[in-house]
């Protein structure tokens, strides 16, 4: 393998050793790159990987917000702005417990790609807080959104960078985020967010575009192996924005999918989530102060598997859509058990480097997230069309663009992989599409 491709990722390990998540998607990324960075001999006199794997500019900030007893706390904001050469940073914030600098790191790298991916005018970035939101009141959760937006206003702009929902921010904390935005702005900036409920610059579309991506990416996957998802049952996990976008998509399209997660464990519903009726509670429980996945199980009788993974479920399909890391080696194992063809990934890096190569080494057609779960931002950007142009479109509009869109992503991969001799392997043929178009724009642009 190339030399160049070693040595980078080489010096991003000495220079983040603390930085595991990020050092994971470096690896992943640049290893599959290889062949292309070995016919191009002018990247590595232009520095490109070392300059790919710095963000342009990382910032940190001190978020103090009181709560509804008064007591004062003290959180960690951050945004990492890490590629532009595409167009502005665009990539979502997201308030866990977990989040920090690799986590946040490991994000914006896969987003700059992912956006490339989708052929729309978009950079990389992403960001968020350890702030955890399980619990918090309506007013708690306004007064965190307020205190974070206070500063994070200067480094943001529908020009140079916009940012969106991700886990634990939704509509209700991207409208109070607009919200103050706008006070200490005083400027109808409408595209600095996107992921803005409808009456004030939202795009259709945008609540489901990362769930029925998945599915729109996954049909074209389907196409290719004369098959469809018809009577199908599928493994998901999370019950979050994407699970929801996601179960109603596969309903439609004649699957089944019988379960959700969260952090606490599984729910198995042998009858699946098809209805509107289950569909819908989804979101109830996703908007509910103690949001927890149990509540579907007592609510539809079905069993709750306290502190398990959704993976010992045996299915045609798995589609995560909660976390990263959620699939290692046993988690995969189960799928190959299961004798499922398809893995999609709905979450970003929901699988190690070593789980996927097991699923595709035992013949699982692995759709990866930068690729499959590229909708979400895909609608992102036509929000941000949209907001340019001061008019909204159709929901038929928006859909019929996300599924040109997300066909294209599958075409791209599909041939990129081809081309360096990697047959259909979607994994290689997303990173190097996505690739190919970034490193181009920044050669073009000159050292920066
Ligand atoms: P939500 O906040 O709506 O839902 C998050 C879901 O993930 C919840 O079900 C939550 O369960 C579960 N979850 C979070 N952390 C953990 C954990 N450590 N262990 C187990 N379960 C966990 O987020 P989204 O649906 O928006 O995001 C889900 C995934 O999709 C993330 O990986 C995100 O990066 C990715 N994504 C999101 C996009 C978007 O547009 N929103 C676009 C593309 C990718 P619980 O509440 O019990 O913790
Ligand atoms: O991971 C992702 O692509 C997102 N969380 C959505 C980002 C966006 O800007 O819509």
């Amino acid at each position: 393998m190339s030399t160049y491709v070693d040595r980078v990722i080489e010096e991003t390990r000495k220079k983040n050793p603390d930085q595991p998540e990020f050092l994971q998607t470096v690896t992943e990324v640049l290893t599959s790159v290889a062949p292309v960075v070995d016919a191009h001999p002018e990247y590595e006199k232009a520095a490109l990987l070392e300059r790919l794997v710095e963000p342009e500019r990382q910032v940190m900030f001190r978020v103090a917000w009181v709560d509804d007893e008064g007591k004062p706390h003290v959180n960690r904001g951050y945004r990492i702005q890490f590629n532009g050469a595409l167009g502005p940073y665009k990539g979502g914030l997201r308030f866990h417990p977990t989040v920090n600098l690799s986590i946040l790191k490991f994000l914006g790298f896969e987003q700059v790609f992912k956006n490339s991916l989708t052929t729309l005018p978009i950079g990389g970035g992403k960001g968020g807080s350890d702030f955890d939101p399980h619990g918090k009141s309506d007013a708690e959760i306004m007064r965190f959104c307020q205190a974070f937006m206070t500063e994070l206003q200067r480094h943001i702009g529908p020009n140079t960078d916009v940012p969106a929902g991700d886990i634990g921010v939704g509509g209700r904390e991207i409208g109070y985020l607009f919200g103050q935005y706008r006070r200490v702005r005083d400027s109808w900036d409408n595209g600095v967010l996107t992921g803005k409920p409808l009456t004030y610059g939202g795009s259709l579309i945008r609540p489901e575009a990362t769930g029925y991506g998945v599915l729109y990416y996954a049909k074209n996957v389907f196409a290719h192996e004369n098959d469809t998802l018809e009577g199908k049952t599928v493994v998901l996990s999370g019950y979050g924005n994407v699970a929801w976008g996601a179960a109603k998509k596969i309903a439609e399209m004649g699957g089944k999918a019988v379960t959700i997660s969260g952090h606490n464990g599984y729910v198995y519903d042998p009858d699946g989530i098809v209805t509107e009726e289950k569909i819908n509670y989804l979101l109830e429980m996703r908007a509910s102060k103690n949001a927890n996945v149990k509540m579907y199980a007592d609510k539809f009788g079905c069993q709750f598997f306290e502190g398990k993974k959704p993976y010992e479920v045996k299915a045609d399909v798995y589609i995560p859509c909660a976390t990263q890391n959620e699939v290692g080696m046993d988690e995969a194992k189960l799928i190959v058990d299961a004798g499922a063809k398809y893995y999609f990934e709905g979450a970003n890096m929901p699988a190690t480097n070593e789980a996927l190569a097991y699923l595709q080494e035992h013949g699982v057609i692995v759709g990866p997230a930068k690729a499959a779960n590229a909708g979400g931002v895909a609608v992102s950007a036509l929000e941000m069309s949209q907001n340019s142009e001061r008019l909204s479109w159709t929901s038929e509009e928006v859909d019929a663009k996300l599924n040109t869109i997300m066909t294209s992503i599958h075409d791209e991969s599909a041939k990129a992989a081809e081309k360096y001799g990697f047959g259909y392997d979607l994994i290689k043929g997303a990173n190097i599409a996505g690739f190919v178009k970034v490193a181009d724009a920044m050669m073009s642009q000159g050292l920066f």
